[in-house]
């Protein structure tokens, strides 16, 4: 009988274990902001392999229940999650991860600190980062459409650092007619007579239906049809007895992944909600909401990506076949260094769009940066979801059969992995966003500028090579979209997402050779 037992794969401290993440924040912070902030990283990174890794396991097995009636029969419509679910958001507002965002301690740094700390949650969080992504878009609209009241109470709570105080916030936009197209919401708001509205509709993806507030879109009576004419609307979800403010719970969505995550499909009868920015351009709106909660997509899509390969490269200095490591195959190890540079690409991406977004809210380039940002969101969003997929369905094969077995917590991965590509628009949808940058913003220019600009002061004497190879790609994607846009909308339509993922791969190719200098 074999006496033979395979060592799994061990997680260390994920912020000291990252080198390269280290290498870029570098690269990018000044000096004597990452001395700062380096040992709340270090920390954030050492909870992440320890009790956030315990909570979120916990909280993985033990899903959320509807309970929707009392043992007297009373319509209660609870929603129970377990323990650990409530404590991965306590240390949420310890750690700050919405609070350093809104703070702006280091200016317009802020967010590519607050970024490289959600890098270290997600993998840990059980998507607790769901929550997260959707308070901090909230936080985002009320900051710019909120009245003083709205500032005063809900935006203190969603940016709060006391776990007692701090609240999270729903983002209830999808119906059974369209998630993608909105523009057919049935909601309906009736002035309440007092200055408020009352909300009677059905929203068929609601997550983190827990949280203590939400901002919705709903159509006030005798308003256009379409998406001009939809409102935004903030609501609180219970009474300050506790009580659902006439909100039936149908059910909890039964899903392939996120599976601590509440979702439910509800319907709110009447339900008191106050109007946020003034009548009409809901969408425009909730754009400033979901441009963020697309940024965080992006950063969680490629954390998980970080998570799967130091997990795969670990097992395969364990793992023996043939005689020898699995990382002395050199097939083998090609395929963790393919995984490894989409790691990098990805990684690249996603900590410059934060380093934009930071500049974009600090204003500090005259609208560059929000032009960058603009295009840059839903380019980032569905490279990094597409590229996120694909990572972790070869994680899992990296394992070989424990890669498919539930209680290794590999499985997560993947099915975690999918959803990113989904919700927060998909990627046919962001694709299509990425020509509404380009049409509406004028944002292609000043991206081919700063791609042009980063390929010039890349290091002649070793990188040229791969820097002219760059710049090839960059003329022959403006050469396929000029031919496509003079073709007709239907040509320049079709071909969206592969328009949307060569420029992600290039540009993000550009930014990994800057940080290989
Ligand atoms: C762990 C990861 C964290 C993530 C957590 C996620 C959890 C939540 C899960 C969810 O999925 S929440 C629901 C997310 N839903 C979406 O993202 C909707 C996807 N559909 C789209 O994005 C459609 O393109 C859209 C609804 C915007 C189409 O709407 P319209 O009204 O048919 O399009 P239109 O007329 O082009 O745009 C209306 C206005 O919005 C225009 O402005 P104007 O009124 O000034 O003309 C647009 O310019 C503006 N707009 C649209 N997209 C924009 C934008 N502005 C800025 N940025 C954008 N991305
Ligand atoms: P559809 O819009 O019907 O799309 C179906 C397919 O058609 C997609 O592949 C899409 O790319 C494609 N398509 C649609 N239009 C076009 C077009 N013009 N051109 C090309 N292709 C097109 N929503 C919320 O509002 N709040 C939430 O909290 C929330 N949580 C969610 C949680 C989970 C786990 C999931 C899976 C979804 C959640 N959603 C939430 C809903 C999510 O945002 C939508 O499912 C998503 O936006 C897609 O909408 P849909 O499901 O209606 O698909």
């Amino acid at each position: 009988m074999s006496t033979f037992y395979q060592e799994g794969p061990v997680l260390g401290n994920t912020y000291e274990s990252d080198g390269f993440l280290k290498s870029c924040l570098t690269r990018m912070l000044p000096g004597e902001i990452l001395r700062e902030i380096q040992p709340h990283l270090d920390h954030l990174g050492h909870r992440a392999a320890n009790d956030l890794l315990a909570l979120a396991r916990q909280a993985e097995t033990h899903p959320p229940v509807h309970i929707p009636f009392d043992a007297w029969g009373r319509r209660v419509d609870e929603i129970e999650t377990h323990p650990s679910w409530d404590l991965l958001k306590r240390a949420a507002a310890e750690e700050g991860l919405v609070a350093t965002g809104y703070e702006r301690k280091y200016g317009s740094w802020s967010r590519l600190y607050q970024m490289t700390l959600l890098h270290l949650y997600h993998p840990s969080s059980a998507v607790f980062s769901c929550p997260l992504a959707m308070t901090d878009g909230t936080a985002r609209a009320i900051e710019l459409y909120g009245d003083e009241s709205l500032k005063e109470n809900a935006y203190a709570n969603l940016t709060s650092r006391d776990p007692d105080r701090f609240w999270t916030s729903g983002q209830w936009m999808t119906e059974r007619t369209g998630g993608s197209d909105v523009g057919g919401t049935s909601t309906i708001a009736r002035p309440d007579g007092q200055g408020g509205f009352r909300l009677q509709g059905t929203k068929w993806f609601t997550s983190a239906t827990t949280s203590e507030m939400a901002m919705t879109l709903a159509r006030i009576e005798g308003a256009p049809e379409g998406s001009k004419g939809l409102s935004l609307f903030y609501l609180e979800l219970r009474d300050p007895a506790g009580r659902l403010n006439q909100i039936e719970v149908h059910r909890l969505k039964d899903k392939l992944g996120t599976r601590a995550l509440p979702t439910a499909e509800l319907t709110l009868h009447g339900t008191p909600a106050q109007l946020v920015g003034g009548e009409g351009h809901g969408v425009r709106k909730i754009a400033s909401l979901f441009n963020i909660t697309r940024v965080y997509n992006a950063v969680c899509a490629v954390s998980s990506m970080g998570r799967g390969l130091t997990l795969a490269k670990d097992y395969a200095r364990k793992r023996r076949a043939f005689g020898k490591r699995l990382l002395d195959h050199p097939l083998h190890a090609e395929t963790l260094a393919d995984l490894e540079t989409d790691y990098r690409i990805c990684l690249s991406l996603v900590l410059q769009v934060a380093r934009f977004l930071g500049e974009a809210e600090t204003d500090r380039q005259e609208g560059r940066a929000d032009k960058l940002l603009r295009i840059l969101t839903p380019i980032t969003k569905l490279f990094t979801a597409k590229l996120g997929v694909a990572s972790a369905s070869e994680v899992l094969e990296s394992f070989g059969g424990a890669g498919y077995v539930e209680d290794t917590h590999l499985p997560m991965l993947l099915r975690d992995g999918q959803v990113l590509a989904i919700w927060e628009g998909t990627t046919n949808i962001l694709s299509l966003d990425m020509l509404r940058a380009i049409s509406k913003e004028d944002a292609l220019a000043p991206l081919v500028e700063d791609a042009r600009r980063r390929l010039g002061d890349i290091d002649q004497e070793t990188l040229a090579p791969q820097a002219t190879i760059l710049e090839r790609e960059l003329d022959r994607w403006l050469e396929h979209f000029q031919f496509l846009a003079k073709t007709g909308r239907e040509a320049l339509e079709s071909q969206a997402r592969t328009l949307a993922m060569n420029l992600g791969r290039c540009y993000a190719g550009i930014l990994l050779l800057e940080h290989a200098q």
